[in-house]
């Protein structure tokens, strides 16, 4: 069985981080170890805000430090790391991806620069921005950036499909081996779906999924999306029928979440496709 380090936030209520993977990462059989960045009451994104902590600092490193003493992080398989509460936590997230490749030299590094959305009320600390291009990037294996991260990471002002695949050429050349746009938006190809890209040392790969009119958009659908994906390549999945087998869970959770009409996402309605998800939709080279 494959194990995954995985550090992000821990919500009480609800999903991101932590609690929108953990579950259905679980689900796909792969064993799964929470590190905690933040605890909060909810998500950031509820008007009437949240209560909690980020964690203190030392926690993290410390946690690994513990888990090297019980001679376990020779069977983990990747570091997943996503939401971090400071840039000091960025370190220790490194630090827990470097002792992880040493203690299996096979070990990943999957990257999701969660930066924060200012329209939608993400909120995320400034300096975790440069902990994601300066420090972060050079060491990870996999980068799952949305649209906006996309362009903080290279530098580019990014409006359409072309300058999506530059910038991720210039990733690419800079040492990481995958790249996953999790969310096209306004340099997509159309505006009928959502679209996500994944960038390889092979190509570029497009896909859609059905957009849904949702009164407000859930929470967690790019934790979900970096959870699935690395689960899915964990499993020994080639990374485009990776890429489709994420597509096609992330939207089965969608649509249960939007059939119940529900804001937070439903993944326990959706276990099943989650765990062996019907691929409507394959992807196409660009
Ligand atoms: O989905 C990203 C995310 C993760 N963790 C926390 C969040 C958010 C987005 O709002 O608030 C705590």
């Amino acid at each position: 069985m494959k194990s995954i380090l995985s550090i992000q936030s821990h919500v009480v209520f609800g999903c991101a981080g932590n609690s929108a993977v953990v579950f259905p990462m679980r689900r796909m059989g792969v064993e799964v170890w929470p590190i905690n960045t933040v605890q909060f009451s909810n998500h950031t994104q509820y008007q009437q805000g949240w209560q909690g902590m980020v964690m203190p600092v030392d926690q993290i490193k410390s946690l690994v430090d513990g888990l090297i003493n019980i001679n376990s992080l020779s069977s983990c398989d990747a570091v997943l790391s996503g939401y971090l509460g400071s840039a000091t936590q960025g370190k220790e997230v490194l630090y827990a991806v470097e002792q992880a490749k040493e203690h299996n030299a096979d070990a990943l590094y999957f990257c999701d620069p969660v930066m924060g959305h200012p329209e939608k009320g993400c909120i995320v600390v400034p300096e975790v921005m440069d902990f994601f291009k300066y420090q972060a990037l050079p060491k990870a294996d996999v980068i799952a950036p949305n649209l906006l991260e996309l362009e903080t990471l290279s530098d580019m002002k990014i409006g359409n499909i072309d300058q999506v695949k530059q910038a991720c050429t210039m990733l690419l050349e800079q040492g990481v081996k995958m790249v996953l746009v999790k969310h096209l938006s306004k340099a997509g190809i159309t505006t009928s779906q959502f679209e996500m890209l994944l960038a390889t040392a092979d190509g570029y790969y497009h896909i859609t999924r059905p957009l849904y009119d949702f009164a407000r958009q859930p929470v967690g659908v790019g934790d979900l999306i970096s959870g699935l994906m690395l689960a899915n390549l964990l499993a020994g999945h080639q990374p485009v029928r990776a890429f489709e087998l994420t597509n096609a869970a992330v939207d089965a959770v969608l649509e249960a979440t939007f059939k119940q009409d529900r804001y937070e996402l439903q993944l326990i309605a959706a276990q099943d496709l989650i765990a062996q998800p019907e691929v409507k939709v394959n992807a196409t080279t660009l």
